[in-house]
């Protein structure tokens, strides 16, 4: 049965009682932070008892699962999640009202776990929402890092990194199974024994190993009783082992055995669209990976005992090739622990991963150093040179005589094991992230693979979730769509087109634009609160929050902003509605034209800001750690959102989906899911600028860009360029932003000058802000304009993302709660 939320009434006492009992004060003595953790506690109580039941039924049920693999979960806050998926918010509200406190206040007490960088890391924790949303069994397999994502300071307008202690206190949410551990070995060398049956046995010794253990979370579906299951791994040093080797004199090995475990977990790599190569990290993808394959299979064992039969009820999604790894781990189990021969395991490992790619950028695919590969894995690089072997011949029996196509395909190839191929090879699966992506996957950058196979490849363009991304972040507009359409919306967003009926209604327009009034407002005192910088409500919240990347071009916004600048002060009577610039950006540590790029805004918005005589039309704002729990509030209170990525550059892109969610009008690239939100506007509605994708593409094949013509034929750009390098934007050192200007202007400097095509994009990226600007004088048409995305939002929920998942790949069973 499932269970619910107490009444208000009981959710006061309880939260008072919990304070009592875990801090012994009476709630009047207690912190925040205690209250905080007796929230906690009162809905984690419902939520194990729906945990219980939910894993009672799984049981019973038998149905298949997948289990997502993932590097990266980037979950956020849970207390306010679970509360909505409980069907709880405004109880602990009402209840925290009368007891004197603000909700926010309590939330905001919460670590957020950052166990992301962006995207790829957000996606998988909106799948995970939505697969227990739909009632579809599933296991998170991931890693519990010790520090997320870094925590970003600026500090005279530079990025500082401090270290993301999230685990400091004990955090409420996570449940250590220490009945679930299992051994992880690296390195050591391998020892074959042939059998009497002609078989042979391969032996791994010499190898120091950790144990993982899982800690679980609660993954609560909405108002179903629903509770799967996230599991992030940690390392511990083997003490039953490390006393037997002390024994034999072994203490070198017990040593390394500890600093293996304690450095394993220890932080995430804070990279987005971009791979270092460091061997700790390859442990870590294969330590996340075999513990999971264990309990996977360790699992499956309990009630079956066919191995063959493993893909009737497990399927495991690699998202990206971050796991790819699971494809010989599971080639290992299979033979060396579970007795199958080759083609036996081939044929389970092919029919049980499928692979998501994520990305087209270079910079971004993974190779490992065959050697560093091979001393790290010895048994995992046997399987995966026969893995190879056997490739190379199938691409070779259908392609006879294209030794190069071989060579270009090959798992193992110039010294590199490269990952995307083994997941190509081993998947029955491969999926792009946005219709674009995925042809662009077809004909350009995977186009051997697609020839080889074209039957695998499938687009699933992404989603988000409407329950943290609307419900949670932006209640005000949650609560007038069910006063307008009802609540159909929350788990079914198509539901959302029901708003086109309010499209020229004028109050209802009203209504609409003055709940982003007040959004608006919560956002310009956060910026008051953490920035000292007075933002008018009343004008234009233009809006880019993401990572910071070159071909993302937060670049392209800054220029446009100094070139504006630029404009009022000759132009002081200009016709212009006063605009305010959000940025929200994390560079990743070693990255520094990015880092170049977060001091460009921050220096450009203390001229802008200070200059009393453009009579405020104009004002830049970098907010400092975005991250998920302020990005809610963002997105609520955004006018216009910048999705303006080179395009063919942004596979996909999420935060255009969430913006759009909450009634933000995209100003944006033919790029990624921009494509399809432009078709479901039915091209209006949205600002599109630029080079198409197909235009990028064959400039960088021709070669034939040229940034100084650009450059020459606008003197506008002449001007904000000159700007760059003359002290405007930096006085004491006039040199500092040279960087910048060589990046777009000079060919020594990098591989091609202006890589994303920043100048060639800038006078039609000009020409549509000005059509922002002339459609947001009249309120009215904006309003429409606004409405009109949120009705059109409904293909954008991760709801039916994972829905085709389902249908096309994975084929799971719905589980039956009462
Ligand atoms: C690649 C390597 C390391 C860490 C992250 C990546 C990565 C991130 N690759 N793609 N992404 C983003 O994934 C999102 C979810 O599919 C996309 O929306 C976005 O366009 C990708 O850049």
């Amino acid at each position: 049965m499932k269970r619910q939320m107490p009444s208000t009434k009981e959710i006061e006492r309880e939260i008072q009682d919990r304070v009592k009992s875990m801090f012994r004060k009476d709630f009047e003595e207690a912190t925040k932070e205690e209250i905080y953790r007796a929230c906690a506690e009162v809905v984690n109580d419902v939520v194990i008892d729906n945990w219980l039941t939910t894993q009672k039924e799984f049981n019973k049920q038998d149905p298949k699962c997948v289990y997502y693999m993932s590097m990266e979960f980037l979950i956020g806050r849970l207390l306010g999640n679970n509360m909505i998926n409980m069907r709880g918010y405004t109880e602990v509200m009402d209840a925290l009202d009368a007891l004197g406190i603000d909700i926010n206040e309590i939330e905001d007490q919460e670590p957020d776990p950052a166990l992301g960088n962006g995207g790829l890391g957000r996606l998988a924790a909106c799948f995970l929402d939505s697969l227990a949303t739909l009632r579809y069994p599933a296991y998170g397999c991931g890693i519990r890092y010790h520090y997320g994502m870094f925590k970003q300071k600026i500090e005279d307008g530079y990025q500082k990194e401090v270290p993301d202690d999230w685990l400091q206190t004990r955090y409420p949410f996570e449940l250590e199974r220490p009945e679930y551990e299992f051994e992880v070995k690296f390195g050591g060398w391998v020892r074959y024994e042939s059998q009497p049956d002609g078989t042979t046995k391969y032996i791994h010794e010499g190898y120091n190993s950790v144990i993982a253990t899982p800690y679980d979370m609660p993954v609560t579906g909405f108002d179903n009783g629903m509770v799967n299951t996230l599991m992030i791994w940690d390392a511990k040093p083997k003490e039953v082992f490390r006393l037997a080797s002390f024994e034999r004199g072994d203490y070198n090995k017990a040593v390394e055995d500890m600093n293996l475990a304690r450095n394993l977990t220890e932080v995430l790599y804070p990279n987005d669209n971009h791979v270092q190569g460091k061997e700790l990290r390859l442990k870590q993808q294969y330590f996340f990976v075999s513990a999971s394959l264990q309990r996977a299979l360790n699992k499956y064992f309990r009630y079956h005992h066919d191995i063959m039969k493993l893909p009737e009820k497990v399927v495991f999604q690699m998202n990206d090739t971050h796991p790819t790894l699971t494809v010989a781990e599971l080639m290992r189990l299979l033979m060396d622990e579970h007795g199958l021969g080759w083609d036996d395991a081939w044929e389970v490992t092919t029919h049980c991963v499928a692979y998501t790619n994520h990305t087209i950028m270079a910079e971004a695919l993974e190779k490992w150093p065959e050697e560093i590969f091979k001393g790290l894995l010895p048994r995992i690089y046997m399987i995966v040179e026969e893995i190879n072997r056997r490739f190379c011949e199938e691409i070779r029996a259908k392609f006879p005589g294209d030794e190069q196509r071989i060579h270009r395909m090959a798992i193992l190839a110039d010294g590199q094991v490269k990952m995307a191929h083994m997941a190509i090879a081993a998947s029955f699966s491969v999926n792009g992230v946005a219709a674009l992506h995925t042809e662009i996957l077809k004909n350009v950058s995977l186009h051997d693979f697609y020839e080889m196979y074209p039957e695998k490849f499938n687009n699933k363009t992404n989603g988000i979730t409407q329950r943290r991304f609307l419900m949670h972040g932006n209640y005000k507009l949650s609560d007038w769509v069910i006063s307008k359409i009802g609540r159909s919306w929350i788990t079914d967003l198509s539901n959302m087109e029901k708003l086109e009926n309010y499209l020229d209604d004028k109050k209802s327009l009203d209504e609409f634009m003055e709940i982003k009034l007040e959004n608006k407002k919560r956002l310009a005192k956060y910026i008051w609160d953490h920035n000292k910088v007075n933002v008018d409500p009343n004008s234009i919240f233009d809006v880019q929050v993401k990572r910071l990347h070159e071909y993302k071009r937060q670049l392209l916004n800054i220029l446009h902003v100094m070139y504006l600048y630029n404009q009022i002060k000759e132009n002081p009577d200009m016709d212009f509605y006063p605009t305010t610039f959000i940025f929200g950006a994390k560079a990743s540590a070693g990255y520094e034209n990015a880092k170049l790029i977060i001091k460009l805004i921050n220096n450009v918005a203390a001229v802008i800001n200070n200059d009393k005589s453009i009579d405020n039309k104009l004002k830049v704002v970098f907010i400092e750690d975005y991250r998920v729990s302020n990005a809610e509030w963002i997105f609520a209170a955004a006018d216009v959102s910048e999705q303006i990525s080179t395009a063919s550059k942004e596979a996909s892109g999420t935060g255009n989906m969430k913006f759009m969610l909450n009634g933000a009008v995209t100003i944006g690239t033919m790029d990624g899911a921009n494509v399809e939100m432009y078709n479901e506007l039915d091209g209006e509605n949205i600002f599109i600028f630029g080079m198409s994708s197909d235009e990028v593409i064959a400039h960088e094949k021709n070669h034939d860009y040229n940034p100084v013509d650009e450059m020459n034929n606008n003197p506008h750009i002449q001007k904000v360029l000159g700007q760059l390098i003359n002290g405007y934007y930096s006085i004491d050192n006039p040199e500092l932003f040279r960087p910048i200007y060589n990046s777009l202007l000079n060919t020594q400097c990098t591989e091609r000058a202006d890589m994303y095509f920043v100048l060639k994009d800038f006078a039609s990226y000009c020409e549509a802000h000005e059509k922002i600007q002339a459609a947001y004088k009249d309120r009215e048409t904006w309003a429409k304009m606004a409405l009109s995305n949120v009705a059109h939002v409904g293909k954008f929920s991760s709801d039916r993302t994972i829905q085709e998942y389902v249908d096309d790949i994975w084929h799971l069973d719905k589980l039956e709660l009462k």
